[in-house]
């Protein structure tokens, strides 16, 4: 028989144009996708157009290194994380994928040559807002660290059509739009509907007697789901490791019900689709809290199983057993909201591919390892026994076995303890019966991980106690990290080039490296060039905040910002507690020497959080008091930064003097902002929380501004039966403030306005802002004495960007890696296609 030839592809002996590197060949690749993707030449184009021209042309990029990576996964069947989230909030890519290729001077040059503005086109990118905060931000900034250190890992999540609503305002109220994020087209992600799989829900099942004579039971669904994976690469920082976010979408098998379309009933043929697509329609824009709601673990299950079956394809497709899914993967579940996961696995091997029960569970209790995000008890996952059984009947039945054989386990090492059984017991039953998605995870994983000391530390003391007296060795802290790409490099170009001059460039790839700048606090020049570059941020934002709020402030002021998720627990409200009273300083005293300032708030609330959405109302309402009284004049202004997402983070952090981290201590797991804040030179006041204590043990306690209870004393006063009133009553600046609000000053006069915002401060004050306001306000004072020295605060201000080490993402993902997920680094090389091409 003859062979057939072997395919020839040309090598490329000179650059060529989608991996060329060159100014001139980067043009060339410019225009050749303008005209070859977009259609448009240059007359016609949109800004837009030549944003996604450019996108391509980076994306090419991309390709040859993401080829490579992939080819040396497989042939080495390299142990791989599999980082299972149900959000990736990965912010705009194109300036990002610049960075990490190293080629954004390069590419700012050829389009300024080209007669376009690089910053024009970075604009035009919509960000995809698969995220709700910290969490999905947390996911992305890792997937950066991951490809960084060249550890091989595939992001698994849903490719929701719609992300986290836009923000916008009317009358001072939140009021939510959808994100139609995809209109435009993603030039990102590449579709790979050959690896399409199929997911099940609803029905009902079935025992039945296997070939060999083995009860074995099978599932019979109501409903099938098609889910088509997405790709988009994922960039290490000047490396060529390029790993891959794969996400789902979800799609009916057949487009059509034929026999209802014969018939024809044209809307039931299409219903079947509608719902399907459904899966992956919209994000839940709930952050901290959880809704119970169907759709929402129809689309757990989705993506998981979507991605189990897709981890399963890739061992096969190596060639190795099933046996060893534990070696190949790591699988790591971003809260509870992947951890169906242990059910799924456990069906999977047993049912799918007749793996005994016993081995599947060696096999499933392997693979995982669970990070716990949250002390909200809200936001623990439970879902109702009767709906969990009608979606997945199948895994209720397993999920009853891990019980059975887990409660087990806790009698023979706690005998005759009844209380402890009923509270470890995958089912709760202290009334209508739930499925406890933690307790899930913490049985199905070999590791559970809290996100900073404190947390970690109430996790093993409080939330999960049990599993902790039970699984000690099993629990550990990884102190969250944000990556310095994205949030100095690519947010902050000025101090980039200050930071590059002074020490040079090694603190990109490692962070610790800034420390070296702590000699420099003492050159006089230097800490000017770090003032000017400070003010020339804010003035940069000054002028987004006069383009976008029609509000004129001034950059000299000081800079006071609380950017995130508005919720009670973090206490937006007590910042506005603060502007009011300094409000009432001035208005009784209009000749007071006060530190001039601008607060800036930014964040979303959930749809459903009424109190989070009067919190908005409120800021606004003061906003405009005292925005518009003669008496404040420029000494203090406030502003609301509607639709607060990545893209809009990125201005905000190099241009703030103080970061509020204001938390009630023992409710923010970690909080993120607050190290992407002070990485930028901001000056923290904050309480003892999350993540806050570390990162002033760092920065050290002179250069941090703290006030509050810490998490103990909020205990100990909360079981001594706390009581708000007679904080308002023995506080006659807080009483004033109060007072005012219940008078409608800030609403026109209405007094009901701000009314369940006031009567649950006066009546209860579950987060304690009155507990911890004279020292809040004291605090706020040494600030402004603080600022008012500038030398002194900027020695402060270098001192903290000099110490944040400790919170690059790449420190915590070396953790994972060494402590957890036991991944070695694989080296990539480039193909040599790619490699001659350079
Ligand atoms: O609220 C936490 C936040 O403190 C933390 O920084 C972030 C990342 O670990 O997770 C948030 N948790 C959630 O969004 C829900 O569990």
């Amino acid at each position: 028989m003859q062979t057939a030839p072997k395919l020839q592809i040309e090598t490329a002996r000179v650059e060529d144009d989608r991996t060329g590197l060159s100014i001139e060949t980067l043009k060339r690749a410019f225009l050749d996708n303008l005209f070859y993707i977009q259609g448009k030449f240059p007359r016609l184009a949109t800004q837009h157009d030549y944003y996604m021209a450019l996108a391509y042309t980076v994306r090419d990029r991309l390709l040859q290194r993401w080829i490579s990576t992939a080819a040396t996964y497989t042939e080495q069947s390299s142990r791989t994380v599999a980082y299972l989230s149900a959000e990736f909030l990965m912010g705009p890519q194109l300036g990002n994928n610049l960075i990490n290729l190293g080629i954004y001077d390069r590419v700012q040059q050829a389009i300024e040559e080209l007669g376009l503005n690089l910053d024009t086109l970075l604009d035009q990118e919509e960000e995809p807002g698969l995220g709700n905060g910290g969490l999905g931000r947390l996911a992305a900034c890792y997937l950066d660290s991951m490809a960084t250190l060249e550890i091989p890992s595939l992001g698994y999540g849903i490719r929701y059509e719609f992300g986290i609503f836009k923000q916008g305002l009317q009358n001072g109220w939140q009021v939510e739009f959808t994100d139609k994020w995809l209109r435009l087209g993603n030039p990102w992600e590449i579709p790979r509907p050959d690896w399409a799989v199929q997911v099940k829900l609803g029905g009902y099942t079935e025992a039945y007697l296997d070939a060999n004579g083995h009860y074995r039971v099978r599932w019979i669904p109501r409903q099938v789901v098609k889910g088509v994976p997405y790709d988009t690469p994922i960039l290490g920082y000047q490396i060529n490791t390029c790993n891959t976010l794969r996400l789902w979408s979800a799609q009916a098998p057949e487009s059509f019900d034929f026999e209802a379309f014969n018939s024809g009933d044209y809307l039931g043929a299409v219903q079947e689709k509608i719902s399907s697509e459904n899966l992956s329609k919209v994000l839940y824009p709930n952050d901290n809290v959880s809704q119970g709601k169907q759709l929402r673990l129809a689309q757990q299950i989705f993506f998981v199983s979507c991605s189990l079956q897709d981890m399963i394809r890739i061992l096969l497709r190596q060639k190795l057993p099933l046996s060893e899914f534990s070696q190949k993967f790591t699988v790591q579940l971003n809260d509870t909201h992947p951890a169906i996961a242990v059910a799924e696995l456990m069906r999977l091997l047993v049912d799918e591919h007749g793996i005994a029960w016993d081995q599947a569970w060696d096999i499933t209790r392997n693979s995982f390892a669970y990070t716990n995000h949250t002390l909200m008890p809200e936001a623990l996952e439970r879902w109702p026994v009767e709906m969990f059984g009608q979606m997945l009947p199948r895994h209720l039945e397993i999920v009853y076995e891990i019980n059975h054989h887990f409660l087990d386990e806790v009698r023979a090492k706690f005998p005759d303890d009844g209380d402890r059984i009923r509270r470890m017991s995958l089912i709760d039953e202290s009334g209508e019966r739930f499925v406890r998605m933690a307790n899930l995870a913490c049985v199905g994983s070999y590791a559970i991980n809290g996100v900073a000391a404190l947390h970690t530390e109430l996790l093993q003391k409080d939330v999960l106690h049990d599993f902790y007296q039970l699984y000690p060795e099993k629990f550990n802290n990884k102190t969250n990290g944000v990556t310095p790409r994205r949030f100095m490099v690519l947010s902050n170009p000025r101090l980039t080039h200050l930071l590059n001059d002074t020490i040079g460039d090694s603190w990109v790839q490692h962070l610790d490296h800034l420390q070296k700048l702590e000699t420099s606090v003492e050159d006089a020049s230097f800490r000017q060039r770090w003032w000017e570059i400070k003010q020339a941020n804010k003035h940069d934002l000054a002028t987004y905040i006069q383009a976008h709020n029609g509000i004129t402030v001034d950059p000299e002021s000081l800079f006071d910002i609380q950017v995130k998720r508005i919720h009670e627990y973090k206490r937006q409200h007590l910042m506005v507690l603060h502007i009011i009273t300094l409000y009432n300083r001035l208005k009784a005293n209009p000749n007071l020497d006060i530190t001039p300032r601008t607060f800036l708030f930014g964040g979303k609330a959930a749809p459903g959080y009424m109190m989070a959405k009067l919190i908005i109302k409120l800021i606004t309402s003061v906003a405009d008091v005292v925005n518009n009284d003669p008496a404040v004049g420029d000494r203090l202004k406030v502003v609301f930064l509607k639709n607060f997402n990545v893209k809009l983070a990125q201005h905000i952090y190099p241009a703030a003097d103080l970061s509020e981290q204001v938390s009630m201590a023992g409710k923010e797991a970690s909080g993120t902002g607050n190290m992407k804040f002070a990485m930028n030179g901001a000056l923290t006041i904050g309480t003892l929380d999350g993540a806050n204590i570390e990162i002033r043990e760092e920065v050290g306690p002179e250069n941090f501004f703290l006030f509050g209870l810490t998490a103990a004393e909020v205990k100990a006063l909360k079981a001594s039966s706390y009581n708000p009133w007679n904080y308002y009553q023995s506080n006659p600046e807080l009483k004033e403030v109060i007072d005012r609000l219940k008078a409608g000053d800030f609403s026109g006069g209405n007094p009901d306005l701000f009314r369940p915002l006031i009567d649950s401060l006066l009546s209860w004050d579950n987060y304690l802002l009155f507990a911890d306001y004279q020292s809040y306000i004291e605090a706020q004072e040494k600030v402004s004495q603080a600022y008012r020295d500038r030398d002194r605060w900027v020695r402060m201000s270098i001192l903290n960007t000099a110490r944040m080490g400790k919170f690059s993402s790449d420190r915590s993902i070396a953790e994972y890696a060494a402590d957890i997920w036991q991944t070695p680094s694989v080296k990539i090389e480039l193909t040599d296609n790619a490699r001659l091409s350079r």
